[in-house]
């Protein structure tokens, strides 16, 4: 049989990325996407080689494949700096012939300690004061700076090194770091278009360095190479004590320029004792407190070789500190977007105010056209007063977010700062007679990662609340996965646990979280403990009598269900594989925890043999955030005490409840890796902990001993409620909405299921209602006072207009986002990747017009539906490779690739009770 080939590839990547230079693994992964118009194409094999200057270095043969996801190189290590070729054919269920082969490039990076002849340059320097208070001290005001930052912080400097170049430079490469955050020059240009690198990492453990292209920038004969090195996660302020020099308190660099040239040989410049350091026109910078940029003092050409650098102090070159050298993998920081302001205000209090329009995490660029001299100050907040006046919302030490710029008085002067970002909506500026729209762009900066969602609605304000949830997780996908842009920008693992699914909706995440997820387990301890934050602060990690612990439930689980949730919504096995160590030695820390103690209510009594043992299997002990920002928990004393009353009223339920939950998975994953005895082990032991848990918490009528939704929320969606008790707790659990007048009362790790735990239950008319609910607590109650982003509480604004100084963008309440693609819009995914997929859209949902699309691995899945009376038109994609049950109007049907058009005839249920609006 010949037929034609219907197919063709596309989107060929490697570690997820088109034609990546730099890649950090020597055993990459391969993906493609089939494309045609044909439909219902499954992809049964595939056929891959490898090869570099026209050698093959691994061609794998036919091997069948149900799709291009994941692919693993199955030849030797690939060599450092190495540029390959790469090609891929792929054949169809039922076809003979394959597709053309598809081609693209990759080419790896600096691989092993080995590759680096660098050595560690650091420049003679002030260290950084060295800046520490306790987190009590920190959030009650009592301690902190007492000076302003210009008496306290030191300059970034300038680094220079002079070389030669030789002519025919066929291509250059420049590998480079440094303890700080930095830019890089060459001859005046600024090298590549990242910011803030090296970005954050667990930096003990590993510091990541960065691959650039430079072939252009170089030119024959004399060359001088740049590097502006500030204190950055580094040495700066970080973290919500607002503690400086957390892992060290001298700038440092290194970098190894590599030139190939036409002829093959290859010149190598290194950072060395040929380095010259100076201070340049910053007096500091800082990425919490701001950057003070004085242009009077600016050294133009300071990076060409035209420059004279005579007054330059010479460097020392530090041996060692290679084995830390990570090559960077993924999505680099970039300014990601640019816009202008919505207006400039002057505020009641007369106050000069630029209004972005939206909170962002970036910085301000603005023109200045003033006399030499003059200081701009550029203070951000995310917030005004109820009155519209500016208000700091961030407390805490060093939260400054200031911006001070000295004028040089040049014609066209352009102010943005470089070693900084901040949180914010609202810049007051100083220091200008006048401001105006056109002078001013909002810079957002982020980890540049691809969007693949789209969600539309006929109602504005579920949309506004998408994209309160895509703002905010730009915002905080920014190098690691932060809780706040602003007052913390830390890595607190339950904030991404809590948000993951709706992440990996929004945005291809694998890269950025893989990374991340490299640094949990670089921060993992000896015994298994997993932080609460990674990469670990710290001066946050030791215990300052704050009574918080190392781990704490729903936060350290994060290594259990993060890479669950990678492998669930892109279907690669290797998060799983690659983190199954630090899953099970998490799981096994938790079982020796419970073992070792009892909850203190029952710490001196005696307890019967078979209630002695029951405890011992349950994770009970402890400090726990437990169901963090419950908001009636919020309301019963003044902050920040209340939010102490979660963790101690949930705190045990919770862990106990995490602890199975973790088993449950570590059981399914260690089944999927093939490791059966593991399998085996966990589940029996997720079982015994699940009857345990029933036998100690779930009174026969279905009742937990402490009364809050949250609790209920948890104990339903994992299971762990005896199926004879279920209806009972979820009749608990409804009654408690309801006494709160239809208004949930959820904290951190309960949000996440509490609409699926109602809608599978039956009582979907009160999931629907409480998304539509526009009272506090509720999503919309916060759209309806202009949030444009996820607010870290519920009422972080009150009802009477009462602003709290909290953040006004923390994603992880915007998990919603995900119940709304897989139960709005109606797009779930079945089998891991949406190999297979479930398009049920709620037909009976408040809206008429439903327009969604997230982009799988596999390529798009989308739907539109629109309703018009009684009739449902309905029209769905679904990716080639791929194949989808469509579920409409109470029918299933399952359909292949390709497009297809439905109409049903369906009357909307009734909904109760409309919400209403104030
Ligand atoms: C807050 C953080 C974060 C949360 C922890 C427990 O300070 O902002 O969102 O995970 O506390």
């Amino acid at each position: 049989m010949s037929d034609a080939p219907v197919h063709t590839l596309t989107e060929l990547s490697v570690e997820h990325m088109d034609s990546p230079l730099g890649v950090a693994t020597a055993r990459p992964r391969f993906g493609w996407r089939t494309e045609s118009a044909a439909r219902d194409l499954l992809q049964s094999a595939y056929e891959l080689v490898v090869t570099t200057g026209g050698r093959p270095v691994w061609e794998s043969g036919r091997v069948p494949a149900p799709d291009g996801v994941g692919i693993e190189y199955g030849g030797l290590d690939l060599a450092s700096r190495t540029r390959y070729d790469w090609r891929v054919r792929t054949w169809l269920r039922g076809r003979e012939e394959p597709s053309a082969w598809a081609e693209a490039t990759f080419e790896t990076s600096l691989l092993r300690t080995a590759d680096w002849q660098a050595r560690w340059v650091v420049p003679d320097q002030e260290p950084t004061l060295h800046e520490q208070y306790s987190l009590t001290g920190a959030l009650s005001g009592a301690e902190g700076p007492t000076t302003p930052p210009a008496e306290r912080l030191r300059p970034p400097l300038h680094l220079r090194q002079r070389f030669t170049v030789a002519g025919g430079v066929r291509r250059a490469r420049l590998y480079a770091t440094a303890r700080g955050v930095y830019e890089a020059e060459l001859n005046g240009r600024v090298v590549g278009d990242e910011v803030l690198a090296p970005g954050h990492d667990s930096y003990p453990h590993r510091l990541s360095f960065q691959t650039y292209e430079v072939s252009e920038l170089l030119t024959e004969g004399a060359n001088v190479l740049g590097l502006t090195v500030a204190d950055g996660w580094w040495a700066g302020r970080i973290g919500l004590t607002g503690s400086s020099a957390n892992y060290g308190d001298r700038l440092g660099a290194i970098w190894q320029l590599e030139i190939e040239h036409e002829d093959g040989s290859v010149t190598t410049v290194v950072s060395g004792d040929d380095v010259r350091a100076a201070v340049g026109p910053r007096r500091y910078a800082d990425l919490f407190i701001g950057e003070h940029h004085d242009a009077t003092r600016e050294l133009p050409g300071w990076s060409t070789p035209a420059f004279d650098d005579s007054g330059w102090r010479p460097v020392t070159v530090e041996d060692g500190g290679l084995d830390v050298l990570t090559p960077f993998a993924g999505e680099p920081v970039r300014r990601t977007r640019e816009f202008r302001p919505e207006r400039v205000l002057t505020t009641p209090a007369g106050d000069t105010v630029v209004d972005l329009g939206q909170v962002i995490a970036g910085r301000l660029r603005i023109a200045v056209s003033a006399p030499r001299g003059t200081v701009v100050t550029l203070e951000h907040s995310e917030v005004l007063t109820a009155d519209g006046d500016y208000f700091s919302n961030i407390l805490g030490p060093n939260k400054d977010q200031t911006d001070h710029y000295v004028a040089a008085g040049r014609p066209g002067e352009v102010f943005e700062p470089t070693f900084t970002f901040h949180g914010f909506r609202y810049v007051r500026v100083t220091g200008l007679p006048q401001v105006r729209v056109e002078d001013v762009t909002a810079v957002v900066i982020g980890s540049d990662l691809r969007e693949t969602s789209r969600f539309a609605t006929s109602d504005p304000r579920i949309d506004r609340l998408h994209q309160n949830v895509l703002w905010s997780q730009r915002a905080n996908f920014l190098s690691i996965p932060t809780d706040c842009p602003q007052r913390e920008r830390a890595g607190w693992t339950g904030d991404l646990q809590v948000f993951a699914p709706a992440a990996a909706t929004n945005m291809d995440v694998r890269q950025f979280v893989e990374r991340w997820l490299d640094n949990v387990r670089a921060d993992q301890l000896d015994d298994g403990q997993v932080p609460i934050i990674v990469p670990v602060i710290p001066s946050i990690a030791q215990d300052d009598g704050a009574g918080i612990g190392t781990t704490s439930a729903g936060w350290s689980d994060a290594v259990v269900i993060v890479p669950w949730v990678l492998y669930e919504r892109y279907g690669d096995v290797r998060p799983l594989r690659a983190n199954y160590g630090a899953m099970t030695r998490w799981v096994e820390h938790q079982m020796r925890e419970a073992e070792a103690g009892l909850p203190p209510r029952l710490a001196d009594r005696e307890l019967a043999p078979e209630q002695e043992a029951r405890q011992r299997l349950l994770w009970n002990t402890g400090f726990h955030f437990g169901d963090w920002l419950a908001p009636s928990t919020l309301l019963e004393s003044p902050m920040p005490d209340s939010v102490m009353i979660a963790p101690q009223r949930t705190g045990e339920l919770v862990a106990a409840m995490f602890h199975a939950h973790s088993l449950r998975l570590v059981a399914e994953v260690a089944a999927i890796l093939g490791h059966t005895d593991d399998a085996a082990r966990y589940r029996d032991r997720f079982a015994r902990v699940r009857a345990a848990f029933a036998a100690e918490y779930v009174a026969p009528d279905g009742r937990l001993p402490v009364e809050m939704q949250g609790l209920y929320v948890v104990a339903l969606a994992f299971g762990l409620v005896p199926d004879d008790r279920r209806a009972a707790a979820l009749k608990h659990l409804v009654a408690l909405v309801h006494a709160n007048d239809d208004h949930l009362d959820t904290g951190f790790v309960s949000v996440p299921y509490l609409l699926d735990v109602l809608w599978e239950g039956g009582e979907r008319d009160l999931a629907r209602r409480l998304l539509r609910q526009d009272t506090a607590p509720s999503w919309l109650y916060a759209v309806d006072r202009g949030a444009t982003t996820i607010w870290e509480a519920w009422t972080a604004i009150a009802p009477d207009g009462t602003v709290s100084p909290m953040s006004m963008n923390h994603y992880a309440f915007g998990c919603v986002d995900d119940w709304m693609f897989r139960r709005i819009a109606g797009l779930q995914p079945v089998e891991p990747g949406y190999r297979r997929s479930r398009i049920e859209p709620d037909l009976d949902a408040d809206v008429d017009v439903v327009s969604a699309a997230h982009d799988t691995p596999h390529g798009r899945l989308s739907i539109d539906w629109r309703r018009s009376g009684d009739t449902v038109s309905v029209e769905v994609t679904v990716p080639h490779g791929t194949v989808a049950e469509l579920a409409l109007g109470g029918a299933v049907e399952h359909v292949g690739s390709g497009s297809h058009r439905r109409t049903v005839v369906h009357r909307r249920a009734q909904v109760e009770s409309r919400s209403t609006t104030v």
